[in-house]
């Protein structure tokens, strides 16, 4: 089942045309409402008239995360406040949070794009829905909540947390459905196990699991210990939340919603576009957002994108897995290294877990270091000491091969490192640069 069907299978022509009318009235309409839109158009002397058609908004300026933070709290708004229906605010590591407002025209888009992100994953409606999202300013609980409403769905709202309890409910209410982060999915294993669960019998058909960077081999992980189907949803907050792309049955790209959420994929260094295929920034504008429309926004994830049509029908482009972030990229030694590079490598091994930790150090006058901290199967613990080393050994020369750096690999107990049920802290730097 297609939920916009008629937009989603467009032919790409028309569909060209709609983005190109949403692009010309969203120009006029920021240009008119917002201060700081106007004076990045005026500063490289840029009016509305200019932009024609979709292919002008490469004469648009970016708008990047400081943007909205240099803002905070009502900068980006093109509406007044009062005539807001929500707000979510991300949490942010350092200075001000980002602001999320959306008008009740907003949460209508949000509703329909995340409808059309169910039923991509294979929800029907009168399925029922575990949402183990967080509820609150995240917006992955809200977000999928207002989706499953209007495609129909029956939810079954748990929030993350309380595991053993999201298990009963489960076992009792028999939802089709569960969306919540990846890493949370794998942690509900090991209460499954403690309830003396069979994991494979869950009623859970179909996961909808996004909201953190993880590999195909996490994927395969969940699917064949939970024996369900694992589809990835993409999305940010800036953007509206869940609900920007969405994986099909086929798992073979993300479909992106690109009638509202228009895609670009630029070399993040110089801004220019990449080919087609090429890995690069994703630049989204939001062609038909009311509250706090956003042009080009830079949103760090970096993928590639192709616009053949999909095996299931659909036309919309597709993005690929996230790859990395810009500002994820660890740079060791001058060698950029992605986490996602190293998950891949450690969950090629067997025995080894999917529950693991990258520590980034630089000792004084030292160069920087890398520890990889992954935990193993029980098994392993009881076996002789020579052969816990010849696995580490097994991991690091591989990763070397990879990385082309070398990372030293601590193999460490099951349930030593700490657990998430959002999303899961795979790194730690403890550089002072
Ligand atoms: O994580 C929205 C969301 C909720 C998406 C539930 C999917 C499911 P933020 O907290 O603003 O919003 O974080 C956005 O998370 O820029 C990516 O770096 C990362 N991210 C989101 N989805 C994925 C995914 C929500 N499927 C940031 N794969 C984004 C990899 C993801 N990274």
């Amino acid at each position: 089942m297609i939920w916009e069907e008629k937009i989603e299978c467009m032919a790409p022509a028309d569909l060209k045309n709609i983005q190109s009318e949403r692009l010309k009235a969203l120009t006029e309409y920021v240009y008119k409402n917002n201060s700081v839109y106007r004076k990045k158009f005026d500063a490289i002397g840029l009016i509305p008239s200019d932009v024609k058609t979709i292919d002008d908004i490469r004469k648009l300026p970016f708008t990047v995360k400081d943007d909205m933070r240099d803002s905070y709290p009502f900068g980006l708004f093109s509406m007044p406040s009062k005539d807001l229906s929500e707000i979510h605010v991300s949490s942010g590591t350092t200075g001000n949070p980002t602001v999320v407002g959306y008008s009740k025209q907003d949460l209508k888009l949000w509703s329909n794009v995340m409808a059309r992100s169910l039923c991509c994953a294979g929800a029907l409606p009168k399925d029922t829905i575990q949402i183990a999202y967080g509820y609150g300013l995240f917006t992955g609980g809200f977000g999928m909540h207002y989706g499953a409403l209007e495609m129909g769905l029956s939810v079954l709202p748990t929030s993350s947390g309380q595991t053993k309890r999201q298990l009963k409910l489960m076992n009792d209410f028999k939802p089709r459905i569960l969306a919540c982060t990846p890493s949370y999915a794998l942690y509900m294993l090991e209460d499954a196990a403690e309830m003396k669960m069979d994991p494979r019998k869950s009623s859970w058909e179909i996961g909808v699991f996004g909201a953190e960077p993880w590999s195909e081999s996490m994927r395969h992980e969940i699917e064949d210990k939970w024996n369900m189907l694992a589809t990835d949803i993409y999305g940010l907050s800036e953007i509206i939340g869940p609900g920007v792309a969405q994986e099909c049955a086929y798992k073979d790209g993300l479909h992106i919603f690109s009638d509202v959420f228009y895609p670009e994929i630029i070399d993040p260094a110089t801004g220019e576009a990449a080919p087609e295929g090429a890995s690069g920034e994703l630049v989204i504008t939001t062609l038909t957002k009311q509250a706090i429309p956003l042009i080009r926004y830079r949103t760090r994830d970096i993928v590639s994108i192709t616009h053949q049509k999909c095996i299931c029908g659909r036309t919309s482009p597709r993005i690929s897995k996230i790859k990395g972030r810009t500002d994820d990229m660890i740079i060791i030694r001058g060698i950029n290294v992605f986490p996602s590079q190293i998950e891949h490598v450690l969950l090629s091994v067997e025995g080894v877990q999917p529950h693991y930790q990258i520590i980034v150090d630089r000792k004084a006058g030292r160069l920087d270091e890398i520890e990889i901290d992954v935990e193993v199967d029980e098994k392993f613990f009881s076996d002789e000491m020579k052969k816990l080393q010849g696995i580490e050994h097994k991991i690091q020369k591989e990763l070397e091969s990879v990385l082309s750096v070398f990372a030293k690999v601590r193999l460490v107990e099951p349930r030593s490192i700490p657990r998430s049920e959002g999303k899961a802290k795979r790194i730690i730097d403890k550089r002072t640069i």
